[in-house]
């Protein structure tokens, strides 16, 4: 069972733009396939994504170099190369790259190959995907109850709209017995968001990651209509629903003047102003997850921030760690954030990924497994979450194929699971 070829092909995301799909074949006649995501609020530390930077051709973001990348020098180097032997695999690329952030071979370019690596050895081993990552890797057995809870994006406002809406992700955490429950729940609350929204003479068209994108008033006014669609619902909070943001703010974030753009004041906030600001709508919201509340080199204000706020509230670093366990060991020694965000094309390669999980958990960190504001329908973060135990699994609102395809296969994982 050792790897005989790799095909790689230029596809497009959900944005329209170019991606990469890469398949790997067997000599005993297996092949498998899996693509790669890319972002928008990419952090500045993320492993470099490879485009082929043409004008003439999707406007620079070909990726064909990347896929050149895997037919030549990643297929001669990993040509004979079991697949059972993951680690070995994601290394002799790494080697192969030789950079520290992957820019030579493109990170894109090696993901797609060290995911459709694992997607095969599942097929060897005749294991559905979680089962085979979870032993592979050696993570607690996977039980119905130890499924991740979906993190729904339901407005969309930052880089993933245009309706200059500065929070970049409205969340909302159902709970419930089975993941059946807890989708029908943000099913049932997305529509009743639809309509107060358009009842208050705003927009339901969606954004990238297919929650609204109404124009509000206010960066409060979000979480407004997310109590009010929980009670038109009748759902509890925070017994059936939890809330949670993703500020993305790095992307708020002035350097020159030390400033985060955010709140009603011209001047902006500084850290302190803005973990002022969260500390008072944690007290007046069901809040429980903060993701990238400050920007991705202010540790000492994510110090002060988890020191203020880390007992009440899960706050999440996702440009401040990007899946890296290099990032995430500074974060530690800092004691910045409780939490990591985790990407797998925030770093490259499906080993480090899982190192990066590993380090997480060692050192008392929530996981939170995500895909990205760019999607395919490939549900490989799905069986990764499962297998990994995480905490919750964020993908975007109940509503596009590309969205609706993780929530699915978690569903189709939940009825193994309970039959
Ligand atoms: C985020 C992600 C996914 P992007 O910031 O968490 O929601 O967005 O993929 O654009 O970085
Ligand atoms: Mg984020």
């Amino acid at each position: 069972m050792v790897i005989e070829s790799l095909r790689s092909r230029q596809i497009l995301d959900s944005r329209g733009h170019p991606t990469l799909e890469t398949t790997v074949d067997l000599d005993i006649g297996l092949s498998a396939t899996a693509s790669v995501p890319s972002g928008a609020s990419t952090g500045s530390h993320e492993a470099h994504e490879l485009r082929d930077g043409d004008a003439t051709q999707y406007q620079g973001l070909g990726v064909l170099k990347a896929v050149d990348h895997v037919m030549g020098p990643i297929a001669k180097v990993l040509k004979g190369h079991d697949v059972r032997h993951q680690r070995a695999i994601d290394q002799a690329m790494i080697d192969l790259d030789g950079t520290v952030n992957k820019s030579s071979l493109g990170a894109n370019a090696m993901l797609s190959v060290s995911l459709a690596v694992a997607r095969v050895r599942a097929m060897v081993e005749k294991a559905p995907l979680f089962r085979s990552l979870q032993e592979q890797f050696d993570f607690p057995a996977v039980t119905a109850s130890t499924l991740p809870r979906p993190m729904m994006n339901i407005i969309n406002g930052g880089r993933h709209a245009d309706t200059g809406v500065k929070i970049q992700e409205y969340l909302i955490m159902p709970g419930g017995a089975t993941t059946q429950e807890q989708i029908a729940r943000g099913h049932d609350l997305y529509e009743a968001l639809r309509t107060i929204l358009l009842s208050a003479g705003l927009s339901t068209l969606v954004g990238d990651e297919g929650g609204f994108a109404p124009k509000l008033t206010a960066d409060e006014q979000g979480l407004k209509f997310l109590v009010e669609a929980a009670e038109q619902v009748h759902l509890q909070m925070p017994g059936d629903l939890t809330l949670g943001l993703d500020i993305a703010a790095s992307e708020l974030y002035d350097p020159a003047h030390e400033r985060y753009r955010f709140g009603t004041n011209e001047a902006g906030l500084s850290s302190v102003g803005m973990v002022g600001l969260l500390a008072e709508w944690l007290d007046r919201y069901p809040i429980v997850s903060l993701e990238d509340p400050l920007a991705e080199d202010d540790w000492d204000g994510w110090a002060d921030l988890t020191a203020k706020l880390g007992a009440r509230c899960q706050l999440v670093g996702d440009d401040l760690f990007t899946t890296n366990r290099a990032r995430l060991e500074q974060g530690v020694a800092r004691m910045a954030a409780n939490a990591v965000l985790i990407k797998p094309n925030q770093i490259g390669t499906l080993t480090e990924t899982v190192e990066a999980i590993l380090y997480a958990y060692d050192h008392q960190l929530n996981v939170v497994m995500s895909h990205r504001s760019g999607e395919t329908t490939d549900d490989f973060i799905v069986d990764l979450a499962v297998a990994v135990g995480a905490q919750y699994l964020k993908a975007g609102a109940p509503a596009r194929g590309e969205r609706v395809a993780k929530y699915n296969r978690l569903l189709a994982i939940e009825q193994v699971l309970r039959s």
